[in-house]
């Protein structure tokens, strides 16, 4: 298998996205895909992830990460087909490939900021600028509920993927809001892909319910994983996907 050969597998083609989609990743180091997941998906979602945190207790998120005032759950590539959208979809994976060429999974994660929480620092998700490329790590956020101005909407500041500073190295305080910043607002079922070395970051949940998102992140081939997918993967898992599948996840 390759990467020319799985992405056509799993249908990703260049015209599984439009022009305007890969002139927002160049430009503005993101992109939209309205509609991407059914109320029916939402809903088998939303359930799983409420009964892995009640399951997982103290323990969730472990796997890779653990944040105070944000739920979090890892490994989610085996613990549920109702994932599996969040690596093989067509449309999502067109675009990684538009942002990094050959490329694999590095983790998939849930993030909900809770109430009174979420504030987080603008961040690139890799160590350090590598303007004029080639780009190493892309991730997309997959609305579980309606993102708001309020509620812990992801922020990002358009263009800063092709910044040659780190977000703690250029600002005095990358918490603070930034004047070219603009959040993700968009309803459920909406994912955004971002060129991961975009400033980004969650902002305070400002309502009674937690925000709730997937992130599926992707990294070059040549790249660790943030969650090592060989050493994670589950026969069941293994068995129910496709060649291809296996090969976005490099097991
Ligand atoms: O969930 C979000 O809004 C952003 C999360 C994020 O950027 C992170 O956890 O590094």
């Amino acid at each position: 298998m390759d990467m020319v050969t799985a992405l056509a597998g799993l249908g990703a083609t260049e015209a599984s996205i439009d022009a305007q989609t890969r002139e927002r990743l160049d430009r503005d180091g993101y992109a939209p895909l309205p509609g991407m997941l059914s109320a029916a998906q939402l809903t088998a979602i939303r359930t799983r992830l409420a009964e892995l945190l009640e399951a997982e207790g103290d323990q969730a998120g472990l796997e890779v990460h653990q944040e105070n005032g944000a739920d979090r759950l890892a490994d989610l590539v085996n613990k549920g087909a109702m994932f599996d959208p969040c690596f093989t979809d067509p449309r999502v994976l067109a675009c990684v490939a538009h942002v990094l060429g050959d490329f694999k999974l590095s983790s998939l994660n849930f993030r909900a900021a809770l109430p009174g929480h979420g504030l987080q620092p603008l961040h690139a998700d890799y160590g350090g600028p590598v303007w004029p490329g080639p780009f190493q790590v892309c991730n997309s956020v997959w609305l579980l509920d309606d993102f708001t101005a309020d509620n812990g909407a992801t922020r990002v500041v358009p263009g800063s993927h092709k910044f040659t500073q780190r977000a703690r190295e250029a600002l005095a305080d990358p918490a603070a809001p930034h004047p070219d910043e603009v959040r993700l607002i968009a309803p459920a079922g909406t994912v955004v892909v971002f060129n991961s070395h975009l400033w980004h970051g969650g902002t305070m949940n400002r309502s009674d319910q937690p925000r709730r998102a997937l992130h599926s992140y992707f990294t070059r081939r040549a790249n660790g994983q943030q969650l090592d997918q060989r050493k994670y993967v589950r026969p069941q898992t293994a068995a129910r996907l496709s060649p291809a599948a296996r090969f976005i996840l490099d097991i």
